[in-house]
């Protein structure tokens, strides 16, 4: 990790009611899966949340009202930024692990499929961001890879419980178009660097570098309010709106 601070924008992923059994004592209340990402942007192509199936999370009281999951370092540095209904301090209301949270129906902010799924992906670490992440499988290479994973291997599905209707009907969602990539860049860079699984981190950190300094540099955007705007100028507009509309907060660590 390096020394600048990064600062990331958490996107609100609403937990769909009726709560399952394990979360019947949040009721009442809005719980969100919170997750951390550097692509406000891309939130029109959401297919899913990742979690990790043995990763620690906690359902955390950010003010009255809401409510959020994730890991509990990011909970701690949540409070430490104006984000906790006690000052400085996580208030948890319920331990949970990845595991508690695969298949959760949820709203996610912008996104075209109205009601996405909480997946498991094995590389998720719990010391970055909030421990979820939503998953862009057009522009991000790790969420093409663990999605194709999950759709090409039922025996992957069936170790963690995942039914064929969380993941088979999502299909990738173009939403920017990157000069000689084309509009689902993730799936193009994947394909040319022949890239076997989610598990291939080699391969997989040189096309996140290609894909994402492309995508930012020379991509536009094919939807939502900014269509035919370049990506350098969407995103600052689309991360305002959903901050402005209390569908994001900041966070820094
Ligand atoms: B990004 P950086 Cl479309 N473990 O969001 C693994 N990956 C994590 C994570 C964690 N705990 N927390 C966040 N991330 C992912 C969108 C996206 C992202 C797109 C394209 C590229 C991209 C949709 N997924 O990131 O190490 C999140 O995925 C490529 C850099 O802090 C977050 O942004 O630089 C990004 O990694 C943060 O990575």
């Amino acid at each position: 990790e390096g020394v600048q601070p990064q600062e990331y924008t958490i996107i609100k992923m609403e937990l769909v009611a009726p709560f399952p059994e394990k979360f019947k004592v949040l009721e009442g209340r809005k719980v969100f899966l919170a997750a951390a990402t550097l692509r406000p942007e891309t939130m029109y192509g959401q297919t899913n949340a990742w979690v990790l199936p043995d990763g620690k999370y906690g359902a955390f009281e950010i003010n009255d009202s809401e409510v959020f999951v994730l890991a509990h370092r990011a909970a701690l540095n949540l409070a430490y930024q104006n984000h906790s209904r006690v000052p400085e301090k996580p208030s948890c209301l319920l331990e949970l692990t990845g595991r508690d949270l695969i298949g959760l129906p949820l709203k996610s902010p912008l996104s075209f499929n109205e009601v996405i799924y909480a997946l498991p992906m094995l590389s998720i670490l719990m010391d970055k961001g909030t421990g979820v992440v939503t998953s862009v499988p057009s522009d991000a290479p790790d969420d093409y890879m663990a999605l194709h994973d999950l759709k090409a291997k039922p025996a992957l599905r069936e170790k963690y419980g995942v039914k064929d209707e969380w993941v088979l009907p999502f299909e990738i969602v173009p939403i920017i178009e990157v000069p000689q990539f084309g509009n689902k860049c993730a799936e193009t860079v994947c394909l040319q660097m022949k890239i076997k699984s989610q598990n291939d981190k080699e391969k997989l950190a040189e096309a996140k570098k290609q894909t994402y300094l492309k995508g930012f540099t020379e991509g536009t955007m094919i939807v939502g309010e900014f269509a035919g705007r370049k990506v350098q100028e969407a995103k600052p507009l689309i991360r305002n709106k959903l901050l402005e509309t209390g569908q994001a907060i900041i966070y820094s660590e």
